[in-house]
């Protein structure tokens, strides 16, 4: 297999961590370099384990920096960009989109313009693997699913600027022939995720005997996908995934939230050796997010029948293992809970 120089942007983050920690063990012929800014939700303590290796490398820097970007990839020569770095939290969007707009648009164009210079002469061998998101095709009711072939609907500030990120990347392939990839995902959920999303926020708040604040009714229902799974994808598609294409990726796994919740609570009970129904009783409804999408579902069939992808795990087990390591990361939980999570908790969810 060829020696690769791959940057994977937002490799400090929940699913970027994972994607780097895959690439760095699986392909020691890669060289892999991390670009990050380090935002709230980027923590190297995430790649502690990876830091010593001689083909990883970790880069401070910000991609909505446009002379910064192009002077790293004039410099750095890479063969591969795998685009993971974003501001990822809904309700952060809905309070604050400006930053979203900044760093999944105007992030993602300093990538694309960085790339298309210096890959003009020869792009044989290149690649732009775009990673989004499901919420980039609105919201279903009771029935279907997405597919590749689904119109685009976002309806957040945040699946807006991610939807926006992906037109992007599509048309820097069909005007300028950048090699691209995209591949759309589900909810994830696993280790390293921080806890404003709804898992670990549960988990977190259980633990402390704190309220679960589930939105509306709980109604709403997601499709959730183990992030060791998401990450084997990415690596599927990176190196099978045709240019110019785009490949769901889910869990076929749809939980409403309420039902998650709950069977979050029988785990938490037993992992924490509590009586049953103790955790269930800290569940309390606050008011809805603005404009909740009611359900994300999606067909992953051209993966797994082109590629032949599937998950590993089962829901149960994920569920199981995700309690078990966010209980014995105490360190790692309390580093990322202080400082500027505590004022977003405050306002997220005082305001109720
Ligand atoms: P995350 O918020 O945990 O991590 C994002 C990372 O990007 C952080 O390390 C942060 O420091 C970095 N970053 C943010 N702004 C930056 C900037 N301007 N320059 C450089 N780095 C910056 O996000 P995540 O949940 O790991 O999501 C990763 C990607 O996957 C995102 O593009 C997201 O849209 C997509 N995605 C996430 C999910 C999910 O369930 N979490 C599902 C589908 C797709
Ligand atoms: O406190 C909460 N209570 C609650 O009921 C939180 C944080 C969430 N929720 C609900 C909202 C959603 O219906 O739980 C569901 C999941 O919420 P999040 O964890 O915030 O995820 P979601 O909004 O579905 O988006 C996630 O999946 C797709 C990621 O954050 C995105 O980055 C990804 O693109």
């Amino acid at each position: 297999m060829s020696r690769l120089k791959i940057c994977i942007t937002g490799g400090a983050g929940f699913i970027g961590s994972h994607v780097v920690r895959l690439f760095v063990n699986k392909y020691p012929q890669y060289d892999i370099v991390n670009l990050d800014k380090l935002t709230y939700a980027g923590n190297l303590m995430n790649l502690h384990d990876l830091e010593d290796l001689p083909n990883y490398t970790f880069i401070k820097g910000d991609i909505v920096d446009e002379v910064f970007v192009n002077e790293l990839f004039q410099e750095q020569k890479f063969d591969a960009i795998i685009h993971l770095a974003a501001e990822s939290h809904v309700d952060r969007s809905i309070s604050n989109p400006l930053e979203f707009i900044k760093t999944n648009i105007l992030g993602t164009v300093n990538l694309l313009n960085a790339a298309k210079n210096e890959w003009k002469d020869n792009m044989e061998g290149k690649t732009f693997y775009h990673i989004s998101t499901d919420e980039v095709y609105g919201s279903l009711g009771d029935t279907g699913f997405f597919t590749e072939d689904t119109a685009y609907d976002p309806r957040s500030p945040y699946s807006s600027s991610k939807a926006s990120s992906d037109h992007l990347v599509r048309a820097y392939h069909h005007t300028y022939k950048l090699p691209v990839v995209v591949s759309n995902c589900s909810n994830n959920y696993g280790s390293f995720q921080f806890p404003e999303k709804l898992i670990p926020l549960a988990i977190n708040n259980i633990k402390h005997f704190r309220p679960i604040p589930v939105y509306g009714k709980g109604e709403n229902i997601r499709d959730w996908l183990y992030v060791e799974d998401h990450a084997s994808a990415i690596d599927l598609i990176f190196h099978q995934g045709k240019k110019g294409e785009t490949y769901n990726i889910g869990g076929e796994n749809e939980w409403k939230n309420i039902d998650l919740i709950h069977r979050l609570c029988k785990v938490m009970d037993e992992l924490l050796q509590r009586a049953e129904g103790t955790s269930a009783k800290l569940i309390t409804f606050v008011q809805d997010r603005a404009g909740h999408d009611a359900r994300y579902a999606i067909d992953c069939s051209k993966l797994k029948n082109e590629l032949g992808w599937k998950p590993s795990l089962q829901f149960e087990e994920g569920l199981k293992k995700t309690v078990q390591w966010y209980l014995s990361q105490e360190e790692w939980l309390s580093a990322v809970t202080s400082g500027d999570y505590l004022n977003y908790y405050e306002s997220q969810y005082t305001k109720r």
